[in-house]
């Protein structure tokens, strides 16, 4: 199959990356958003989210004239969406951008087309959902049209790289469709191109982000037995990891972000009778914050009126999304409690916080005045601070580290008093 013009829906984390790459081939691209904020940004040579090297990735693509930003699809060979599906309150998946995106393409939709879902999206998206929207064209899913499912699987701070190298899965709801997904990935992708059905593409992806979810619910787990029971977490880990078939994943103050935090609920949500694993490592990872706050309290002694600074908000480190970041309800627990909380995010100008929380400016503002720091984001900024420098910047002597982050006999011999999450003996 041949693409002269491709049209992606959605311009976010992964439809931007991947319509500048696909037009950065020399396809003409038409990135498509909704958002009239982001179609302007783009438009006037601006970036509405922060990836390395997506910058000079976009601005190549849009200066070649191969891409170009709309706020509707057009007469396309193919269509990629790549909307976002996050969940409601009740931990249901919210499916109204798929539908709408797919309802978008409707008018546009050719006999000949080719239309692939991206979007993690709960099984039997492509089937029950997608195709019978589209059908509405009068064309018949995977006889007139092909139609595939291919999960987006990059890493977050490693997009651009992982977009090409990665292997793709390819999910067509009949053969031909998925020979055509290969056609279109084969433009740019360098990893290996596997080609099933629809619905185990879906499950593909679900499994991949549950595998994690879960296992970093056990190492959380092990963080508080730690606690409980007087050693170093980071220790036993790292002495357990040492057997050949054992990789145990790092605990920490939580499971954000837009995908391994949410995708789990699409299986629980499709089958609540069958996941009850995979149901209580959410709850053990959400409620991983909770056990932050305790030990920011033990060390605060009284949380009311305690002066406490947050360093980082985002859901991991180096990067700027703060989508479903355990941080944030650190945040919340801790205003909630009536501690006075500062925050430094380096990647975040401006956040909506609650109205007592204090986003600072700087590093230098975030320490001056407070009774405990809190690392709560393994940014490289933050590893790379020297225990000097920050006795220099704040008479706070009280460091809270829930990632590993700092190396602890440094800053205990600058005069610091340092508690690691995870760690039940201190240093
Ligand atoms: N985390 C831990 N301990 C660990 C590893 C991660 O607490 O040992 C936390 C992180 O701090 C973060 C969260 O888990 O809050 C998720 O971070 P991540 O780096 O594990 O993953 P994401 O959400 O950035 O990206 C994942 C990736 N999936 C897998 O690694 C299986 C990526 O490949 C997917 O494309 C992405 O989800 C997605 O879009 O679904």
């Amino acid at each position: 199959m041949q693409f002269e013009k491709i049209c992606v829906l959605g311009l976010g984390y992964i439809g931007l990356p991947t319509a500048s790459t696909i037009a950065n081939q020399g396809v003409q691209v038409i990135g498509v958003d909704v958002n009239p904020v982001i179609v302007d940004t783009l438009r006037n040579g601006g970036l509405h989210l922060h990836e390395p090297g997506l910058r000079t990735l976009v601005q190549a693509a849009l200066a070649s004239g191969k891409l170009t930003i709309n706020d509707k699809p057009e007469n396309a060979d193919a269509f990629i969406i790549a909307v976002p599906t996050p969940f409601y309150g009740n931990k249901q998946a919210d499916m109204r951008a798929v539908k709408s995106a797919a309802e978008a393409i409707v008018p546009y939709i050719q006999t000949g087309n080719l239309v692939i879902l991206e979007s993690t999206s709960p099984p039997r998206t492509t089937l029950d959902i997608v195709a019978p929207i589209l059908a509405k064209s009068g064309l018949k899913p995977g006889e007139d049209f092909y139609l595939a499912y291919s999960p987006e699987r990059v890493l977050p701070g490693q997009i651009l790289r992982e977009l090409i190298d990665n292997a793709r899965v390819i999910g067509g709801i009949n053969k031909e469709s998925a020979e055509a997904g290969k056609a279109l990935y084969a433009i740019f992708s360098r990893g290996e191109i596997i080609m099933t059905d629809s619905t185990t593409a879906e499950m593909v992806k679900l499994m991949e982000n549950t595998y994690r979810d879960v296992n970093i619910a056990v190492a959380n787990e092990f963080s508080r037995l730690a606690q409980r029971f007087g050693i170093d977490v980071w220790e036993a880990i790292a002495i357990a990891n040492r057997h050949p078939r054992v990789k145990i994943l790092q605990p920490g103050p939580g499971v954000g972000g837009h995908c391994i935090s949410v995708d789990p609920w699409f299986l629980v949500e499709a089958a609540p009778d069958i996941t009850p694993l995979i149901h209580t490592a959410r709850k053990v990872n959400d409620s991983q914050p909770q056990v932050v706050v305790d030990l920011i309290q033990r060390v605060a002694k009284e949380l009311k009126g305690c002066r406490v600074t947050l360093l980082g908000l985002s859901y991991k480190p180096d990067v700027d999304d703060i989508r479903e970041s355990p941080a944030l309800e650190v945040v919340s627990i801790l205003a909630e409690a009536g501690t006075l909380v500062t925050v430094y995010e380096p990647f975040k100008k401006a956040v909506d916080l609650a109205e007592n929380v204090i986003l600072a400016p700087s590093l230098e503002d975030a320490i001056r005045n407070t009774d405990v720091i809190v690392l709560l984001v393994a940014h490289t900024q933050f590893l790379e601070l020297e225990a000097s420098y920050l006795a220099d910047h704040t008479r706070c002597r009280l460091l809270v580290d829930t990632v590993n982050g700092w190396r602890a006999p440094e800053w205990t011999s600058t005069g610091f008093k340092i508690y690691r999450l995870g760690v039940g003996k201190q240093a």
